[in-house]
Formats: C-alpha cells, structure tokens, sequence
C-alpha cells in the first residue's frame, strides 16, 4: 500500500506499509551492536557504545540519568526515554530502501543518486518517539523540480499523517511540520529557507508525541542554519512504521537515531 502525499502539482511517495520487517522497542539494545568498537560518528572522541548523544558532538549531560543526553533527550527531566537505535548505516542497515533510482551501501553510509523519489522505511510499533537523520545533500537534480526530505510516522488505521520536511517546489521553500489527510497537505507550522534546500550536511528530526496532548515536532536544517516547527497533532495515537523520502536529491545517509519514550 503506497500512502502519497500531495505538494501542489507533485507527489512523493512518503509512507509505505509492509516493506521490510524490524522489530524495535525499550528493550533492545541502544547501540547497533554490529559497530565496530571505537566508532565515533560525530567526532568527539567518545565512541558511539559511550555517547549520550552518538550523532551529536560533545559531552552531553543526562540530566534525569536515563542514559540519553540532554541534547538528544525529548524530555531531558523526565527519565522514561531510550536510545533504543543508533546505526550509523552499515551493511545490515535496518531501512528498506526504494525508489526508481539506485541506492548503494558504502562503508558506513547509504548513497542515493538522486533520481525521483527515494525512499527508506522501518517497521516497528511506535508512538511517543524521536526520529533523527544525518544526510549530506551531494547535489540538487532536474532544476525547478521539487527538492524535498521528509521524515513520518505511518498508522494505516488514521486517515491523518504527520511528517517534517525541507521543501522546494515551486519557486517556495520551507522548513515545516505538516499533516496530509489522503487529500491535501496541511502546514502546521513552518519557516521559510532563504537559501533553498541545499548542498551540506543536513539534520532532520521528528519527534511525535502521543496521547493526551499529541504533537509533532520538526528540528532540523544546515549547520548554522537549524529550524525547530511544532504544531499539534490531535490524530496521531502511534503507527506501524516510519520513513523519510528524498525527492530530486542526491544524498549519502550517514545515520539514523531512534528515542523512544516509555508509556
Ligand atoms: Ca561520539
Ligand atoms: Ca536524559
Ligand atoms: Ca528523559
């Protein structure tokens, strides 16, 4: 089942069910356990195994002591969250990847080559959560066409979803937090990018809350250039799996991060 979502003249392909199979939840281990010892994805001299925060540089303080940093925690004085993944995109990746283009597995990150709308899903009961990717833009294709990443969580049982996204398309840009209900596209809130979406290093988070006040969240953006979008998100309780989508970007994923919070 393809869910589409509908940006003006042009879909992208943003949540698919039934691709791939993981299995994720409090109890599983925080860290890719496939990565080798010593790896150090953000560069601070503290190896991913040790790292509050594995794809943010730093010391970061755990100020509620439930083993992810304040920087990266959703609830910094609320100890009920864990790193439930971090992978920074080795062969058994956990995504299942798509689109018309060609994905290619690097050392320790995943290439895009940017043609249409690429796409990477996870399977995994969630809903209160924090869904962080570290992508580099390596070029824009196919000029006025639209440039987007995006980043939800799927429910097939609701007929509203939430994503974030940096989006071009149409001469506009923004970075923003949206619903789309199976028939038009909703900004929930969203700041215009003066630059476009563009080369670099980027970093897009979502972080969905349920039940009783749901909400979705949207930080992200270049370095010196972040974004944060918040709206609230009555119709969202959960979904069966999350993906982002890459449209007209070619793109090398770095990593992907996922804290879940306790109910
Ligand atoms: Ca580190
Ligand atoms: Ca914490
Ligand atoms: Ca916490």
């Amino acid at each position: 089942m393809l869910r589409c979502v509908v940006h003006g003249p042009a879909v992208i392909a943003l949540l698919l069910a039934g691709c791939g199979r993981i299995g994720f939840d409090t109890t599983d281990a925080g860290v890719d356990s496939t990565a080798p010892i010593g790896h150090d994805e953000d560069g601070d001299g503290i190896a991913n195994v040790d790292d509050l925060c594995p794809h943010l540089p730093g010391p970061h303080d755990d100020g509620d002591g439930d083993r992810v940093g304040d920087d990266c925690d959703p609830e910094p004085t609320n100890p009920r969250q864990t790193l439930t993944l971090f992978t920074f995109m080795p062969g058994d990746q956990p995504m299942t990847l798509g689109g018309p283009g060609t994905w290619t597995q690097g050392a320790d990150s995943i290439h895009y080559d940017g043609i249409g709308t690429g796409s990477g899903f996870v399977t995994g009961q969630v809903s209160d959560i924090r869904i962080a990717l570290g992508i580099d833009i390596l070029a824009k294709l196919g000029g006025s066409v639209q440039h987007q990443l995006a980043l939800g969580v799927n429910d097939s049982s609701s007929t509203t979803g939430y994503f974030v996204e940096l989006n071009e398309i149409g001469g506009v840009s923004r970075a923003s937090a949206g619903s789309f209900d199976g028939t038009s596209y909703r900004s929930l809130d969203s700041t215009p990018l003066p630059n476009g979406v563009h080369l670099g290093a980027v970093f897009l988070q979502d972080t969905m809350v349920g039940p009783p006040t749901p909400s979705v969240t949207m930080d992200g953006g270049w370095p010196g250039e972040m974004y944060t979008e918040s709206g609230s998100a009555p119709a969202y309780s959960g979904g069966e799996d999350f993906s982002f989508a890459t449209n007209n970007l070619e793109i090398e994923v770095r990593y992907l991060v996922l804290v879940v919070s306790a109910s």
